[in-house]
């Protein structure tokens, strides 16, 4: 680390992983939560391991200096926990070469950008990082902090900081950059590009065609499918990371034993082995993307729905409701599948075995509140292509209605929907709004109606489809009247 001594080797002699930190940093990765310390970052020490390089990882930290102050005092150490039902292993990981906080020093973030030595960004800045409105897919220029950043003020959203260290990485020396967004969003990386280009289109700076020609040529956005689940670190997580290492970890990552990573093989300026660690890289990413969103990921926000309106804590514990296995089976089979090519390298019976066992895995503790957040974000990805492909083929999706019916239930209705002081509250960009509507509208048809027409969370193509829109309002009504049982049991029938 920076600054810091360099003493790889963890305190009770169990291996850190990579054997050497690199002293040179090679990707700066924006985002420095949970997820990515247990998935970019294990797959460079693999990496690093395999094959020696300058692929430090110069971490950024968007505005909390949690992470950070504590990696800081640990020398850039921490443990990654996996957690399965015959117990913990323990990995200690030193892979950061540098740790910031983007928010606290954006000239630096924009010099890391334009540093030659970096040449892959990675991006874990979740759905809401992207400052790209659901409506359109197009960058939200009514968004204040993208104006701010359009106007040339120092960048504070991600897109402009992006865009605004290209162009000084173009000024300066003009090296080619790969930029990977590890997000679940269809397309990330091209819906990246795209948001980066407006941006620079928008920003009309006098040099600009050179600069968006420089872009097109020279710095590539892969896509990529990133598969982990990891939820918040918690107390006990600590004590399991000091009695397996004897560090006293702030910061250890908690993290299921699957793990998964798919990326479109073009790296304009080279990449770390990272298929050591068992990455795939392939030329054809989206097979892989629109299996993990619309199978693992709406049917892991299914069950967070279900399970905050059942009083459930954790996404294990909702699975096992009655009624929930079968209505995401349900999901899954007859609603998702069918909008999608299964990659040819998946064996599907054992992908989906696979995953309801992830999602039972109790020794993770994903909690639903925890999916449940940001949904405004992620329902539009995991769903709109999938309802339209049903409405066009004359039969509203019934359990997409009830995904979509039982998120409208808990923003709508916070205050009541579910007991927040035993689930917690998902936090939500559009929560205000939602909340505020629920509180106008008291049947079923009005509020979803109103959701509908006067949001901007879904497509309109979605909003327009009034067969669903209908089905929701159904669904929804159930939910209010008889709970998820009664919706659940609707949508079997
Ligand atoms: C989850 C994901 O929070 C969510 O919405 O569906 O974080 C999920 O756990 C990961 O994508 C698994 O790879």
């Amino acid at each position: 680390m920076a600054g810091a001594a360099s003493t790889d080797g963890s305190t009770d002699g169990s291996a850190t992983r990579p054997a050497t930190r690199p002293a040179t940093p090679g990707i700066l990765h924006l985002g420095l939560g949970n997820f990515h310390r247990a998935h970019q970052a294990l797959y460079t020490a693999a990496a690093l391991d395999a094959e020696p390089g300058p692929w430090g990882i110069v971490g950024a930290a968007n505005a909390s200096r949690r992470v950070v102050d504590a990696l800081r005092a640990q020398d850039g150490r921490y443990t990654v926990l996996t957690l399965d039902r015959d117990g913990v292993r323990a990995e200690v990981v030193a892979v950061h070469t540098d740790l910031l906080v983007a928010d606290d020093r954006p000239q630096e973030l924009l010099e890391h950008l334009a540093d030659p030595r970096i040449r892959v960004v990675t991006l874990t800045v979740t759905e809401n990082g992207y400052g790209y409105s659901p409506r359109t897919g197009d960058l939200d220029v009514d968004d204040e902090r993208v104006r701010a950043d359009l106007a040339g003020n120092v960048p504070s959203t991600t897109i402009g900081r992006l865009a605004r260290g290209l162009q000084r990485r173009f000024r300066r020396d003009g090296e080619p950059l790969s930029v990977v967004s590890c997000d679940n969003l269809q397309h990330n990386g091209e819906r990246t590009r795209a948001l980066v280009r407006r941006f620079l289109e928008l920003a009309d700076e006098p040099d600009g065609s050179e600069l968006l020609a420089w872009l097109d040529a020279r710095v590539t956005f892969p896509s990529t499918m990133v598969d982990r689940i990891v939820p918040a670190t918690e107390d006990a997580h600590r004590d399991q990371a000091l009695a397996a290492t004897g560090m006293h970890d702030r910061v250890p990552v908690p993290a299921e034993p699957f793990s998964m990573w798919v990326l479109e093989d073009a790296f304009a300026g080279g990449r770390p082995a990272w298929e050591a660690g068992g990455a795939i890289l392939t030329d054809d990413v989206t097979a892989y993307e629109l299996l993990k969103l619309r199978v693992l990921n709406a049917s892991n926000s299914m069950l967070a729905y279900l399970g905050l309106l059942s009083g459930e804590r954790y996404i294990a514990d909702a699975l096992a409701l009655p009624g929930v296995a079968p209505v995401v089976d349900h999901l899954v089979r007859a609603e998702m599948l069918p909008t999608l090519q299964v990659p040819p390298t998946i064996d599907i019976e054992t992908y989906l075995g696979d995953l309801f066992d992830r999602f039972g895995n109790r020794a993770v503790a994903h909690r639903t509140a925890q999916v449940g957040s940001d949904g405004s974000l992620k329902l539009p990805v995991r769903v709109s292509e999938p309802v339209l492909h049903h409405v066009g083929a004359g039969q509203p999706p019934s359990a997409i209605a009830l995904l979509v019916a039982a998120f409208l239930r808990c923003l709508t209705e916070p205050e009541s929907a579910y007991p927040a002081e035993v689930t917690g509250t998902p936090a939500d960009p559009r929560a205000e709004a939602l909340a505020a509507l629920g509180r106008h509208h008291r049947g079923s048809a009005a509020l979803v109606r109103a959701v509908f027409d006067t949001t901007d969370i879904f497509p309109v193509a979605v909003c327009e489809a009034t067969p669903f829109v209908d089905r929701v309002t159904e669904l929804h009504d159930a939910l209010r009247r008889g709970g998820p049982a009664a919706a659940i049991a609707e949508v079997l029938r």
